[in-house]
């Protein structure tokens, strides 16, 4: 453990871990059951199209969300695309720019425009009051995201969608295998999108879900994923190739039965990390509901420069000078990358909560590969640089004029 200035890697000392250590680090299941299934795969020589593997995950994942319908996908983007085409949105559509870049291209690619919108510094989630002010006669639609698997606030978003007349979808890429108000995340609103990407908690390397109580939205994108085919030889709506393939089913199947243990570990990371960050000043770890289900996947600072005396940016490159891959999602934010920056060159100026929130947050690994005392170490850093801002910052200043 790092008890001294000196024993940090930007002065000379040795990283504090040897491997890098990654936010986004895949959690992988019992890889026996994987390599049984991966060998059926290829006895049966059925490997995509809605195989037997895809048909039991999706199964097994409508169950446990409490919907009707769960439609696999390969990826979670293509989920969200297919999501809103499915929903018929057109024109606007508000989402936060506190967001993965996804949500944002999802619209634009499909020309519909993102409105962005500005969130609630406490929960990080699109705040439906602003929502509201944003609303024009092309907005047909609202799509919230629930940010770190916190769900965002869905009875205000319902409310506004219901009497404005608007759709309202969730990206619920993060919030697989959480509650809201003790209801599963996946059945609020037309319908929610998971993404099961490798750096989920749930992974199927890459894939995702829509999930949906509305069977005629159901029959829309199970037909959309696949070219829009209604049986052999007769396409009968515009479609893509949205499908999960039979490994991945696979891997999510894997991923299934350990996912209890991914959670477990998570929440113990999640409590030693809180325990290791109560005593530092200006550090503050975002809080979970321990009420409410949670997948606990994203341990996420908030860095107050005014008390701290050293800022987000700085601490990351000390922490990945450690080995510590800290990462600053969703910096810059969606409306400050392209195209949506060259478009609306003046978002920001609605977006005050947006803008103060992107420059002062970060997220630290957690997952099955990180066990309590990689997560001391991670703490015991941070607490040193803090304590030590001052020679900590002097120090960064001559390695950076070092290598420029
Ligand atoms: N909506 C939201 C709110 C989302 O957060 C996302 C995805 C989506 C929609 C779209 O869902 P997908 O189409 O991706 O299913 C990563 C993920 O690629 C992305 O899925 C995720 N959100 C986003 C938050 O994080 P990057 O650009 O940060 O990826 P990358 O390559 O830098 O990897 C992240 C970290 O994970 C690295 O530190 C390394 C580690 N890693 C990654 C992979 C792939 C591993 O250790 N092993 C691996 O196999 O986007």
């Amino acid at each position: 453990m790092k008890n001294k200035l000196e024993d940090l890697a930007l002065l000379g000392g040795s990283p504090a871990f040897q491997e890098k250590l990654h936010v986004g680090y895949p959690n992988i299941g019992d890889r026996s059951y994987l390599m049984e299934r991966m060998n059926d795969i290829l006895d049966k020589n059925w490997l995509s199209n809605n195989g037997p593997y895809v048909q039991e995950l999706e199964r097994k994942i409508a169950a446990l969300v409490g919907v009707k319908h769960c439609i696999t996908m390969c990826n979670g983007t293509v989920a969200l695309e297919i999501a809103i085409r499915a929903a018929e949105l057109t024109g606007e559509v508000i989402v936060p720019s506190m967001t993965f870049i996804a949500t944002a291209h999802a619209l634009q690619w499909q020309e519909i425009t993102p409105i962005f919108c500005d969130i609630d510094p406490k929960t990080h989630n699109i705040k439906p009051e602003k929502v509201e002010e944003l609303i024009t006669p092309r907005t047909t639609g609202i799509i919230g995201v629930h940010l770190w698997g916190r769900p965002c606030d869905v009875e205000g978003l319902s409310e506004i969608s219901r009497r404005h007349n608007l759709k309202l979808i969730f990206d619920a890429a993060h919030a697989f295998h959480c509650t809201y108000n003790g209801r599963m995340v996946g059945s609020f609103g037309s319908a929610e999108v998971f993404s099961f990407h490798a750096t989920k908690f749930f992974n199927t390397f890459e894939g995702g879900a829509v999930v949906t109580n509305d069977d005629d939205l159901a029959s829309r994108v199970r037909l959309m994923k696949n070219f829009g085919f209604s049986g052999y030889d007769n396409v009968i709506y515009i479609g893509t190739n949205g499908k999960m393939n039979e490994v991945s089913a696979a891997m999510g199947l894997t991923s299934l039965e350990s996912m209890e243990k991914f959670v477990d570990r998570n929440l113990q990371n999640y409590r030693d990390y809180q325990r290791g960050f109560s005593d530092i000043p200006g550090i503050y770890l975002l809080s979970y509901n321990e009420q409410e289900k949670c997948n606990y996947q994203y341990i996420v600072l908030e860095v107050d420069e005014e008390v701290t005396h050293i800022n987000r940016d700085d601490l990351v490159k000390v922490l990945i000078k450690e080995n510590i891959m800290a990462r600053r999602y969703f910096y810059p934010g969606c409306h400050r990358m392209e195209p949506y920056r060259s478009y609306f060159p003046n978002a920001g100026l609605l977006l005050p909560e947006t803008e103060k929130l992107v420059g002062r947050v970060l997220c630290l690994p957690t997952g099955n590969a990180v066990g309590s005392d990689a997560v001391r170490e991670i703490c015991q850093v941070i607490r040193l640089v803090v304590v030590n801002a001052r020679r900590v910052r002097e120090e960064l200043k001559r390695y950076k004029e070092k290598i420029n």
